[in-house]
């Protein structure tokens, strides 16, 4: 039987969250790097909304990224529990804390405030964050409970994207749990495995598998 298809880019943090989760269930896939400027045509026949995360399961296709993770953890021996997206964390870091990371970080393209404008409205679901944080055995936190989870897999790439827009800023900001639960995910394996890099996916490469032993 083939493998799935995903569709992926490296640093969308939608893609970031759907890796992570196919990489925890060990869910094999064909890995198909996207140029978001140049959407391969396979990938639009799949889900003409042209955006990635896309999962091509052959028989049906799922182009949201909490649906692939929810697939991919219900479809495996997972420790993770796809009933840890259903947070109110993880609709409110898509609805409310996206859009604002996306002003901060692309502030000439939204002219009607400035970007310390934007990087304000940010700041309560950042503390929130830091305020559902729970210490873990291993040292540094985890969202809400003490081990790693699919809800950190959900929220981390988007935190990560905040970051990295102005690192220095993030490191000045007062919420010390958040940041050493960053700073303890970026260097975990489960999120360096599924950051390695791949050339643009062109129709008729060869295969590569994604999330394999
Ligand atoms: N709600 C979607 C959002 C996915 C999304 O917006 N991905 C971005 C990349 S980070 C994208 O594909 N944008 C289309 C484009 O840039 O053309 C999901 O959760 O999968």
């Amino acid at each position: 039987m083939r493998a799935p298809i995903l569709y992926s880019f490296r640093r969308c943090p939608y893609a970031i969250r759907a890796r992570m989760a196919l990489h925890h269930a060990r869910l094999q896939c064909e890995l198909r790097e996207v140029v978001l400027k140049a959407k391969p045509s396979a990938l639009l026949e799949a889900s003409p909304k042209g955006t990635v995360p896309v999962l091509d399961l052959g028989d049906s296709v799922l182009d949201e990224s909490l649906d692939i993770m929810r697939y991919a953890l219900t479809h495996s021996n997972s420790a993770w529990s796809a009933d840890e997206l259903a947070h109110p964390l993880v609709a409110r870091n898509d609805d409310e804390f996206k859009p604002y990371l996306d002003r901060y970080k692309y502030f000439d393209r939204y002219p009607e405030a400035d970007q310390q404008c934007y990087f304000d409205q940010t700041l309560p679901f950042l503390e929130a964050l830091n305020d559902a944080m729970s210490a873990s055995s291993e040292g540094g936190f985890f969202l809400v409970t003490s081990v790693v989870s699919a809800l950190d897999a959900a929220i981390f790439p988007f935190v990560r994207q905040f970051a990295f827009v102005d690192k220095a800023r993030f490191d000045a900001l007062p919420l010390p749990a958040l940041k050493s639960w960053f700073e303890h995910i970026i260097v975990r394996p489960e999120f360096l495995d599924v950051m390695q890099k791949y050339p643009a996916w062109e129709p008729g490469q060869a295969v590569t598998l994604f999330a394999s032993d």
